[in-house]
């Protein structure tokens, strides 16, 4: 425990609906009394020069103890060196010294006694720039000699080539080469609670204690070492509950490690709450997404090969730890991944525009590669005369073809996507007619309806980030189990919930394995000073590399308590048996409880040479052997008014092959949740920006996120075979956490497609606003947009 009463011990006593009762306790809620409030200054400009900076007023304010600028700061915090591609790196000053790139960058830090105080003295900074022309447009970008980052020398900052074989060549030879560019718009996470951090020292150690919304807290402590220039093992990192992440929260922000500086240089608890404007414009933004593929097919419509490009708009700034290679490498991998092909060449490339730098967001990359495959076989089906069902028929990978080397990399080790396809259309009831998709009951003339069979690579070991040039993620996750003095179990491990219930299905996982009442595991979790270090929370990593960690760190407990079992009765340690509560020596009759063993253990009678019974009484367990690669198929129905354009999602089916389930209620509010919250990516969510590269959508006015009114009730089957359960983790499970959105962004957006081509027009880009509808109507027409409004449907 800490003087603030913050500990990852909580956490272990969750129970069930106590976020739903009100009984969650995020970072606002620790005690914050007496702590200094920390607010920014943030850029106006998109790209340019800062030519004076006063904090003067800004000092003077009543209640502000002090202010920095990037300047002042220098040698005090940062820079972190910040990676963008194997073996890139430049240095990322936390605050902006004399350069600005993108709207909302901090330039000043203002820390004062209450944040009415703070963020009224904010205003009061004065801040000069020369500005320069913003960079917007990434097409441009590429080639201009303006940079976004100069320390860079390009704005191409990530590039790489992914895939096997001569696919030009095989291109060159197919029977049909369907092109096509597909974009998905600039997105951003909205999580419900926004960052947030609290930092202090702690008086007798010096110690620097991170509390913080986050789902990385090693890799946090690292940075926030990093920027501190001591040692991460003087920085604690501790968790309170975290009110969603979904992909933000995997990123270092720099305020985060300014808090920490505060703390540090003024020896004051320090806070700093973001609020929605700030979480809109400068946390991180993801997707916008350009793709341009080619794909060729056989006569009898199987794929032959793929190639293309993929181009992210990528942002400002690399974020730490994941880097620009974020989002275009995972989209390369992702493309037309449970379905087969001969040969794949994909040029992935992120471009630094002056904009809001861009990071994780649950479904990273994958939604989109979905929606393009999909689009794709939709398109080829119809020149091959074809139906949607069949050409997926004639190209999913089955059972029969693992484990399968995917020319676009890796290699699928199990995994039956046909099977999968085939229990969706099943439980649906779907029909197809003359190879036309009927429309389900209900959905009315402006309908249509989307497929998605898709892969997700969850649980990434470190071999894949390490490909990438990324270095601060471990890529392992881990557990360490102990035995406690008086017969009860911990369990500490790396990741960090963030709603998904972590510890309780730790705790069930553990429990079993020692063969005891889950009650008796305590799950301690988000706590870097006991927790054993390791990735975190991200990419559906916990069933696949967390649970597996946890289940060898219990085995090795299990099977040292049988053995001291057996140094206890004094008996070979075949002749120990597991009994009620303990162990039993049935030859003797001798019984012992684990409170009796661990008191044993932990009061020695004399000193004692077996190594099994040295103390402490615990092993630690590893996992590096991901990623696991489940699937997932989705249908939907999406309809559209025809007077206002604006499109309902109507029905949503969703099975998912996850491998080994390990708590249905989990699994299935994973995907739920992320079905949802792909209606956004899908339908509603974008962020724009001017073309001087002012962001036009700085609050949930402008950016649309789904409502209740958006939602609906989604058929959800969970396919769980044995012979599909995979070896990459210890249990078998294959991570789901954002499978949900992944198919819905895919199946969606393809209902909203498969709509406007039954009205002649066609549909490449997300989200499926209602300008974007009008705009396709019009393009197939040649209408003027305005006269599709006017007009509406006939
Ligand atoms: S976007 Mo997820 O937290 O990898």
């Amino acid at each position: 425990m800490t003087p603030s009463g913050v500990s990852g011990f909580d956490r272990a006593r969750e129970s069930r609906g106590r976020f739903t009762r009100g009984g969650g306790r995020y970072v606002a809620d620790l005690a914050l009394d007496g702590a200094l409030s920390v607010g920014f200054v943030r850029s106006s400009v998109a790209r340019g020069r800062i030519t004076s900076l006063d904090l003067q007023q800004v000092r003077a304010q009543p209640g502000i103890i002090a202010a920095y600028c990037g300047q002042e700061l220098a040698g005090l915090a940062g820079p972190i060196p910040v990676r963008y591609g194997p073996g890139q790196v430049y240095e990322w000053n936390l605050l902006a010294t004399d350069w600005v790139s993108f709207v909302g960058e901090p330039v000043a830090l203002v820390v004062g006694e209450d944040r009415a105080a703070v963020e009224e003295a904010a205003e009061l900074a004065v801040v000069e720039y020369e500005a320069l022309a913003a960079i917007t447009d990434p097409k441009a970008a590429v080639d201009s000699s303006e940079l976004v980052r100069p320390e860079i020398g390009s704005n191409l900052v990530f590039s790489a080539t992914l895939g096997r074989g001569d696919a030009s060549s095989i291109l060159n030879g197919s029977f049909l080469v369907v092109e096509r560019e597909f974009h998905l718009g600039r997105q951003s996470a909205c999580p419900l609670e926004n960052r947030a951090v609290l930092a202090y020292e702690e008086p007798l150690t010096r110690e620097i204690v991170v509390s913080c919304s986050t789902q990385i807290p090693h890799i946090l402590r690292e940075a926030v070492a990093l920027s501190l220039h001591r040692p991460a093992s003087s920085v604690r990192v501790v968790l309170p509950d975290v009110g969603g992440g979904f992909g933000l929260k995997c990123q270092v922000a720099a305020e985060e490690c300014l808090v920490a500086f505060v703390a540090q240089h003024l020896g004051r608890r320090a806070v700093w709450l973001e609020d929605r404007w700030e979480n809109l414009v400068a946390s991180n933004h993801a997707h916008d997404e350009r793709l341009k593929l080619r794909v060729g097919f056989t006569n009898s419509g199987a794929i032959t090969a793929l190639e293309g490009e993929v181009t992210v708009d990528v942002g400002a700034q690399s974020c730490y730890p994941l880097s620009f290679a974020l989002e275009p490498s995972s989209t390369g991998t992702h493309l037309f991944g449970c379905y087969k092909m001969q040969a794949a060449r994909i040029s992935a490339r992120g471009v630094a525009t002056n904009k809001c730098p861009t990071g994780a967001y649950r479904g990273v990359g994958a939604s989109v590669a979905s929606f393009a495959t999909e689009r794709i076989l939709d398109l080829a089906a119809e020149e091959l005369g074809l139906g949607r069902l069949e050409i997926r028929r004639r190209n999913l990978l089955s059972l029969a073809d693992m484990p399968y080397e995917h020319p676009i990399g890796g290699v699928v080790d199990t995994g039956d996507p046909l099977a999968v396809f085939e229990r969706l259309i099943a439980t649906s009831g779907l029909r197809e007619e003359a190879n036309a998709l009927e429309l389900p009951d209900g959905v009315g003339q402006f309908g249509g309806i989307g497929l998605a069979v898709f892969t997700e690579h969850s649980g990434p070991g470190s071999a894949v980030y390490r490909r990438r040039g990324v270095t601060e993620v471990p890529g392992y996750d881990a557990a360490r189990v102990l035995l406690r003095d008086d017969g009860t179990f911990a369990a500490y491990i790396s990741s960090a919930d963030a709603g998904q219930r972590h510890v309780e299905i730790c705790q069930r996982q553990v429990a079993a394995v020692l063969g005891v009442d889950s009650r008796l595991v305590e799950v301690i979790e988000g706590d870097t000073a006991s927790c054993p270090k390791g990735t975190g929370t991200f990419a559906s990593r916990f069933a696949v590399a967390q649970v597996s960690a946890a289940l060898r760190a219990a085995r090795r407990v299990a099977d040292r308590l049988v053995r001291a079992a057996g140094a206890y009765f004094g008996c070979p340690v075949e002749e120990v048996s597991q009994a009620e509560g303990g162990f039993a020596h049935s030859a003797s009759g001798r019984a012992v409880s684990l409170d009796q063993l661990a008191r044993w253990l932990y009061y020695p009678e004399g000193a004692r040479s077996e190594e099994i019974l040295e103390l402490p009484f615990e092993e630690l367990g590893y996992w590096d052997g991901g990623p696991a690669l489940p699937c997932g198929a989705v249908l939907a129905a999406v309809e559209i008014d025809p007077e206002t354009m604006f499109p309902r999602v109507r029905k949503v089916v969703a099975v998912e092959e996850c491998g080994k389930v390990l708590d249905r209620d989990a699994v299935v509010g994973q995907v739920r949740g992320g079905l949802v919250m792909g209606v956004g990516d899908a339908l509603l969510e974008e962020h724009l920006y001017s073309e001087a590269g002012e962001i036009l959508t700085s609050s949930f006015m402008d950016y649309l996120l789904p409502s209740f009114d958006d939602s609906f009730e989604a058929e959800i089957e969970l396919f769980e075979e044995e012979r599909l359960f995979t070896g990459r983790s210890e249990s078998g499970a294959k991570g789901v956490g954002e499978a949900g959105t992944i198919g819905a962004v895919a199946a969606i957006g393809s209902a909203a497609a498969d709509a406007l081509w039954r009205r002649g027009a066609s549909l490449d880009e997300l989200p499926a606003t209602p300008f974007r509808i009008f705009s396709s109507l019009a393009a197939a027409s040649s209408r003027s947009v305005q006269e599709v409004a006017d007009g509406q449907l006939e």
